[in-house]
């Protein structure tokens, strides 16, 4: 990741697509990655956006913070809607009725219209290969219908579906892997963003929208109302999430992995749990599991990081590797 040390207003535009007024909650990573995406998606785009809190606070008749067309979907059907918009576009420029503007098709879902009600479409998409982008602002649960627990949700979070309490230590699954199944879809573009890191958010959706074919960005967007954390607390605890491995930062492209930002050192997960209520009730012995498990899965990922590195280059032959 290219270390950013200059004016920054100069480098990102001042045109917000996704304009201020809306009414996300105080200190909303999911509203600011939205806007920080709009940036870089700019005008010639048709945004496709699913039920959940982005279109709850942002679209309310006669309002919209929404600069660009967009059109609401269901809860289930976000990606088939973006793939009917695709082939309409594409139908419509090879009848000549209108001109190729090379205009591109955004979905955007949060992570229960993505990981759960919306996986089929979206899989039917994928596998499709509709030219299209899709975000997931995975706030990690149901939460403009009042925090219910999804397949998202990590291991241990207290949610009001998944409750912390006697008997229970919250959510007893384990988050769902959505960039890994949008990868084993084998599409040419797979990443995960998170808004603490805004250059690499909105290089990445540059990316999404350039390439031929289907896009993938999973977007971790903390939620300091679902998440229980103080609102002036997001950008640290995004950063956080990414610094102790819970939520690391690559790309997927054309199959090879490519870590983002990688850390020899990760700081331990307690750093990004203890400032949030939904994990306060964890005793060590959960801690501990969760530990393990990020540091198993990070080591994974790091193994497929190095081996794409050390796949064949174009250019190369097997010839010259012997
Ligand atoms: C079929 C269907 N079931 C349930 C709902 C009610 N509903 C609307 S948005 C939502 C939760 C959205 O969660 P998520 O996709 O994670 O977005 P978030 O609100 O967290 O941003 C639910 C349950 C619905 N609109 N349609
Ligand atoms: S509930 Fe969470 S994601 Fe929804 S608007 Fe509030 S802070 Fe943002
Ligand atoms: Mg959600």
């Amino acid at each position: 990741m290219q270390n950013y040390t200059v004016f920054v207003p100069r480098l990102i535009t001042k045109k917000e697509y996704f304009a201020p007024g809306h009414r996300a909650c105080i200190g909303c990573g999911e509203a600011l990655a939205v806007r920080l995406a709009g940036k870089a998606m700019g005008q010639n785009v048709i945004v496709v956006n699913a039920t959940g809190c982005i279109e709850i606070i942002a679209s309310q008749l006669p309002y919209t913070s929404w600069q660009v067309p967009w059109i609401h979907t269901l809860f289930e059907n976000t990606a088939a809607v973006a793939s009917g918009v695709e082939a309409g576009l594409k139908a419509m420029i090879r009848k000549g009725r209108i001109a190729d503007k090379e205009t591109k098709i955004v979905a955007i879902a949060g992570d229960g219209g993505t990981a759960d009600i919306g996986l089929q479409a979206l899989s039917g998409a994928m596998e499709r290969g509709h030219d299209f982008l899709y975000l997931c602002f995975d706030n990690e649960a149901y939460m403009n219908t009042g925090i219910q627990r999804s397949s998202a949700t990590p291991f241990g979070a207290s949610t009001t579906t998944s409750p912390a309490g006697k008997v229970s230590i919250g959510q007893v699954t384990w988050k769902k892997d959505m960039p890994a199944i949008a990868a084993a879809h084998n599409i040419p573009y797979v990443a995960t963003a998170c808004p603490s890191y805004p250059f690499d958010l909105m290089d990445k959706v540059k990316k999404g929208l350039a390439v031929k074919g289907p896009a993938y960005i999973h977007i971790l967007s903390v939620c300091p109302t679902g998440w229980r954390c103080p609102a002036d607390l997001s950008i640290r605890i995004g950063r956080l999430a990414v610094k102790t491995g819970i939520f690391p930062l690559y790309e997927v492209e054309n199959g090879q992995y490519k870590m983002s930002i990688d850390f020899p050192k990760l700081l331990p997960v307690t750093d990004y749990m203890n400032l949030q209520g939904r994990f306060r009730h964890l005793k060590p012995d959960a801690i501990a599991q969760i530990q393990q498990t990020v540091n198993k899965k990070y080591g994974e990922l790091r193994k497929k990081s190095s081996a794409s590195l050390d796949y064949e280059q174009p250019g190369s032959t097997s010839e010259d590797r012997e």
